[in-house]
């Protein structure tokens, strides 16, 4: 019998800005190694390919190389959504061709027997869409399913706009069953399906090439905030063995990887059992790598011995989790962070070794009951301690704590449409914090980092800013 194939998608984005800040299709991965493991082929489509259209081709802005591996897409202006007709931006379509990637659907050695589409932000639900639609014009028999963070947070406005076949909201737990019914053929590794522990290594080498490496090495937050979706989308804390981490990333350097950013989203909490014994292995072996956390660190969880161990590992970038300097929003929020203990940690940081444009904080901006002077304060506080503040728009997201509130707030429908949930729409603007107010605190920050960063004498300066 035929072995059966599927083929993996990771499809377009649309937005005003999207920086490829370390931007893999993770899920996409795992999910490729587990079909390989169960005896099925499979292929990858990467629509968000870079330096993929080799000659000038018409109307296509070329991306651009940035420090560590980062950078910036290739992309294409589109037209702007309705809901975002008031937005003085150019809108846009990241990533290859339509003709790129029907020509690498061509190229298949076959017909896959199944399509399976990721989706990451909901708000860039237009580019699954045209994704899916371009699929489907060049492969219009074959069934096509959704899954990932849009699917599973936006799930009725999956089924209703997407165009996929089948969009599926259930853990990949459940997938086994779904792809025995489909491709009529038994999967043989179910149990890895089942846990994240028992996950294997991600499928790199269905990718195209790529500069760095994206590491998981825990699931779960062992914290509660109220305007975050990840305990609704992993609700238990797992982690992986630190030997199958070290052997992705020795894998990684072996072929010329320097670079590894951590998706995690607790990873000096849930994922520590792991980084602790892994970065002593890196450190024994005396490789040279560099880790970066664009994903915020828990400051609480910094103490002396492991900013070393961090430190000597080769962390390189850092972002801590602030969110702000009101006391009472952040005991509201979720008690990440005070403000005595990130000073603590600031000045630990900068005596362990890294310098400022190394180090950079998180901080929220227009949550519900928040006003911009709150804003300046905390941008002011973090500058003062030596790290760079970076602002994070915030945006409702389904299903969290603080979206009923929002949707209170808002004066946009953003139950019904999830463009209004874009960090840089921000749909909670009101009369004491205004769309013009985000604008200017963004630059404020911006202009903060840039004299910070000067005075420190470092040599780049906005290298991961939005
Ligand atoms: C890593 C990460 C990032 C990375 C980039 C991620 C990327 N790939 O592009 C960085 C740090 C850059 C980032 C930035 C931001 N992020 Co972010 N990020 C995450 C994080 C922590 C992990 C995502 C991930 O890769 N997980 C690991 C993989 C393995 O999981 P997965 O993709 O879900 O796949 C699993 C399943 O979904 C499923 N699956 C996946 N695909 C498919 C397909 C099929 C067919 C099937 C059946 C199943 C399936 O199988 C996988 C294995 O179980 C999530 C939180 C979370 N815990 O999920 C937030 C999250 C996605 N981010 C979020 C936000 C808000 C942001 C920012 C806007 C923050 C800000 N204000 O600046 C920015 C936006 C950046 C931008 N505009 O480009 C929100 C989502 C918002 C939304 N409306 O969708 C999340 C949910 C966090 C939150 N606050 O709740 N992020």
């Amino acid at each position: 019998m035929k072995r059966p194939f599927v083929l993996l998608v990771n499809p377009w984005i649309t937005d005003f800005a999207a920086f490829d800040l370390w931007s893999k299709p993770l899920g996409l991965l795992y999910i490729g190694a587990l079909l390989k493991g169960a005896g099925i082929d499979v292929a990858l489509i990467d629509c968000l390919e870079r330096n993929s259209n080799s000659e000038k081709t018409k109307g296509i802005i070329p991306g651009k190389e940035k420090q560590f591996g980062t950078g910036k897409f290739d992309k294409r202006p589109i037209e702007k959504p309705e809901p975002y007709k008031s937005i003085p931006r150019r809108y846009f379509i990241y990533g290859i061709t339509e003709e790129a990637l029907i020509e690498k659907i061509s190229n298949l050695w076959r017909k896959p027997d199944l399509i399976l589409v990721t989706s990451i932000m909901t708000y860039w639900h237009p580019g699954v869409r045209e994704t899916i639609r371009a699929i489907k014009k060049r492969l219009p028999s074959v069934p096509l399913w959704l899954g990932g963070i849009y699917a599973r947070l936006c799930y009725e406005h999956a089924v209703r706009t997407s165009g996929a076949d089948f969009v599926i909201k259930r853990p990949i737990s459940h997938l086994p069953e779904l792809l025995e019914k489909k491709l009529g053929t038994e999967i043989q590794n179910k149990r890895e399906w089942t846990n994240f522990t028992l996950f294997p290594s991600p499928a790199w080498e269905l990718m195209p090439k790529v500069k760095y490496r994206v590491l998981l090495t825990s699931v779960g937050c062992p914290f509660k905030c109220s305007y975050c979706a990840s305990r609704i989308l992993q609700p238990n804390q797992e982690y992986r063995p630190f030997t199958l981490l070290l052997s992705e990333i020795l894998e990684g350097y072996q072929s010329g990887i320097r670079d590894f950013a951590f998706y995690d989203d607790a990873l000096l909490f849930t994922g520590w059992q792991v980084v602790k014994p892994l970065l002593e292995e890196i450190r024994k072996l005396g490789i040279s790598v560099r880790f970066h956390t664009p994903n915020a660190l828990h400051v609480r969880a910094l103490n002396e011995k492991r900013c070393e161990l961090l430190f000597s590992g080769g962390f390189k970038t850092i972002r801590l989790g602030l969110e702000t300097t009101s006391k009472e929003h952040q005991k509201k929020w979720g008690q990440k962070a005070e403000n005595k203990e990130f000073t603590r940690v600031a000045k630990l940081l900068l005596k362990t070794g890294w310098e400022t444009k190394d180090i950079g904080a998180y901080l929220l901006c227009g949550v519900p009951g928040q006003k911009p002077s709150e804003v300046k304060d905390s941008i002011d506080f973090v500058a003062d301690n030596g790290i760079l503040p970076f602002i994070a728009e915030f945006s409702p997201i389904p299903k969290t704590k603080i979206w009923n509130e929002a949707k209170r707030i808002s004066p946009f429908d953003i139950e019904k449409e999830p463009l209004y949930h874009n960090n840089s729409f921000f749909a909670c603007r009101r009369s004491d914090f205004t769309y013009e107010d985000m604008v200017s605190l963004k630059n404020y920050a911006r202009r903060v980092r840039g004299l910070l960063v000067t005075s420190s004498k470092a040599s780049s300066t906005d290298t991961f800013s939005s």
